[in-house]
């Protein structure tokens, strides 16, 4: 299948996942611990299927929660509009490249959104209305964002961001906003407006289209647009309209738009919410509050949940830092990179290449191991191995590395305080580095030539294979 016409929204999305066969809907789940429990077991199945709940317990009939949405390689390529049937490798390939010509796309401002069908407002706001999961056991209460996009404005400049920060739902008409540290783009703007004195207006956006989820994910720099590269990513603008509240710029076709304000020093304890490392980072902390003063939605909604899960699991089946790591070698002069991939939810880094010189593998190793954030263990391999396959990358570890030569360990590298194996008493002083094992399990290159010969296939013979065979192997021929 070729990629094609980019999705309208998350509606259009699910349609072309259920059209590839990867939707599974799950009638009568409880969003308390439930939707939780069978969306993590889902996702530890090799098909990872994406999920959409119907008949919520306790919630309007009507009322839907998709999870799993981009969690595997062909459904992450899906959303970005690249073609799905193509190799988890070569996908990402594909996505470096777009990604380093991408042309920005400023929104389109039309007058109404489709989550104008329906509202509530004042004295009849109530969040208990609307499934909000609560995801793993030891969670502090209910989050009705795990993947939505928070909207806030620069009162300076103008400038709007639109990111992911969870939601915790406390009560009928109050939620928090959890930045993880105060560099968050949507902490800066709400210091500005506290620091006037003012309340920062904030528009919540469930249920958003796939684009922008992943926009959300992006490191973009202060003062750029979320907006605009979801249009990117699509290669035509998001449509926005204004939030009647706030006056905030809201994606037309999301499903769910919470409106209201966070009021200088009003916080309420939140967490504690499960990470992605498949742990609890912290106990409950004070985090800023949002009163909701609007709720709008299209008629029978679709909520987008994307809670973090123990790894392998993760928000995106393409492993998009891996991509810009990829790009970031190219940049800086590493030649014959044919691959590049992290496992374990980011947490370990695989960089293939094509040796021509010796050092080549540990100079990548080492600007790897710079970039990678949280990730203890950056491996470097040969261009016949798939850097996306652990058990070929395993191969290569067992079979290529003599560890009394080709391990080396960085000390006092990146991590951050979501680490559990941070030591306590290290972490209460900020001390949050961590050290980084770097496998050079390529061939040593002096060895290249005289080296046992592999009896397996290639990679490139492997895909011959695949496309004459590939049906028949799979039972479908
Ligand atoms: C599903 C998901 C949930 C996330 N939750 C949070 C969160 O609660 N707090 C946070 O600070 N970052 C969270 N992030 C990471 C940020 O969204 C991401 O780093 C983003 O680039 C930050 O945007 P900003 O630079 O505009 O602040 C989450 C990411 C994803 C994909
Ligand atoms: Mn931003």
């Amino acid at each position: 299948m070729a990629a094609s016409a980019p999705y309208a929204d998350l509606r259009e999305f699910i349609d072309r996942v259920e059209a590839l066969g990867a939707l599974r809907r799950v009638p009568g789940a409880d969003p308390n611990l439930e939707i939780g429990a069978i969306t993590e077991v889902a996702a530890g199945r090799p098909d990872c299927p994406a999920l959409l709940f119907e008949a919520i317990k306790g919630a309007p009939a009507g009322f839907r929660i998709m999870t799993n949405a981009t969690t595997t390689p062909q459904r992450a390529a899906l959303a970005l509009g690249i073609d799905p049937t193509l190799s988890p490798l070569d996908a990402l390939k594909a996505w470096k490249g777009r990604r380093g010509e991408l042309k920005l796309q400023e929104p389109r401002a039309v007058e109404k959104g489709l989550w104008q069908e329906n509202r509530v407002e004042g004295a009849s706001v109530d969040l208990g209305r609307f499934p909000a999961p609560h995801w793993h056991k030891g969670d502090g209460g209910p989050f009705i964002g795990s993947g939505s996009i928070v909207v806030m404005r620069d009162p300076d400049t103008g400038w709007v961001n639109a990111s992911i920060y969870r939601l915790q739902v406390h009560g009928k008409d109050r939620i928090t906003v959890q930045f993880d540290h105060q560099g968050r783009h949507g902490a800066i703007i709400a210091r500005k407006w506290w620091e006037k004195g003012k309340p920062c207006p904030v528009a919540v956006v469930n249920g958003p289209d796939p684009a922008l989820f992943i926009a959300g994910f992006e490191y973009l720099p202060e003062g750029a647009s979320e907006f605009a590269f979801a249009g990117a990513i699509k290669g035509q603008p998001i449509e926005v309209a204004p939030g009647p509240l706030t006056g905030l710029p809201v994606p037309a076709r999301a499903e769910l738009v919470l409106e209201g304000h966070m009021h200088p020093g009003e916080t309420l304890p939140e967490g504690p919410f499960g990470e992605f490392t498949g742990y609890y980072a912290s106990e409950k902390r004070p985090s800023p509050a949002m009163r909701v003063e609007a709720i709008h939605w299209r008629t029978d909604p679709i909520l987008l949940g994307s809670p973090p899960m123990k790894p392998p699991r993760f928000h995106f089946g393409l492993p998009f830092r891996a991509a810009s790591m990829w790009s970031q070698l190219e940049n800086d002069g590493v030649t014959d990179v044919v691959g590049a991939w992290q496992h374990v939810a980011q947490l370990m880094t695989v960089i293939a290449i094509k040796q021509r010189y010796a050092g080549h593998a540990k100079r990548a190793g080492l600007i790897a191991a710079a970039q990678s954030y949280m990730g203890r263990v950056i491996v470097i391999v040969d261009d016949d191995v798939d850097p996306s396959n652990l058990a070929d990358v395993m191969w290569a570890v067992t079979t290529r590395s003599e560890p009394s030569e080709q391990v080396d360990i960085v000390r006092g590298a990146w991590s951050s305080a979501l680490d559990p194996r941070i030591a306590p008493e290290a972490r209460a002083k900020g001390q949050t580095s961590h050290s980084k094992m770097i496998i050079d399990a390529c061939i040593p290159f002096g060895m290249l030539e005289t080296y046992p010969k592999t009896s397996a296939i290639s990679l490139a013979e492997a895909k011959d294979i695949e496309a004459k065979w590939g049906k028949v192997i799979a039972g479908k021929g």
